[in-house]
């Protein structure tokens, strides 16, 4: 069975539940429920993972690999900081897609620089919530 692994990196616990000028309202057991139904009309496994550790997103991302999953990433503040998950990324050749729910460029500067962008497939950032649902149909494309 064909699968994805959609990671979550540090506050993004958080969602829906602080600063939804920025970030919205849904919850992320909102994304998740909405991926698990787009994952369930195409037969395909979702694995949906949040943490806080860096290593814990390098692990998985090593694990996305081993199982040629593709990975739906937002890694949150790790984005601009970890040469970790670059290399990560660089190491396990599994497609990512790097997702964020801001525009990161019409934010503050230390947002403009990723880590992820150079090895990932592509990135979807700014329309809120649905970049996930967006990364999803980009990676498995129905039309
Ligand atoms: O826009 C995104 O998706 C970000 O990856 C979110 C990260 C931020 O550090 C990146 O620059 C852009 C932060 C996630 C924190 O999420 C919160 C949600 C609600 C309340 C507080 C934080």
């Amino acid at each position: 069975m064909a699968a994805v692994y959609v990671l979550n990196g540090p506050n993004l616990n958080l969602l829906g539940m602080r600063e939804p000028e920025t970030y919205g309202a849904a919850t992320l057991a909102d994304v998740e429920a909405s991926l698990r139904k787009l994952c369930a009309a195409r037969g395909i496994d979702l694995a949906f993972r949040q943490s806080n550790s860096e290593g814990d997103l390098v692990s998985w991302i090593q694990e996305a690999g081993s199982a040629g999953a593709p990975v739906i990433l937002n890694a949150g503040a790790y984005t601009h900081t970890s040469i970790a998950i670059h290399d990560a990324i660089r190491g396990a050749k599994a497609d990512v897609v790097e997702v964020h729910i801001s525009n990161v460029h019409a934010r503050e500067k230390f947002r403009h620089h990723s880590y992820v962008s150079p090895v990932a497939k592509g990135v979807i950032l700014g329309f809120g919530v649905r970049v996930y649902a967006l990364a999803f149909e980009a990676l498995f494309p129905s039309i």
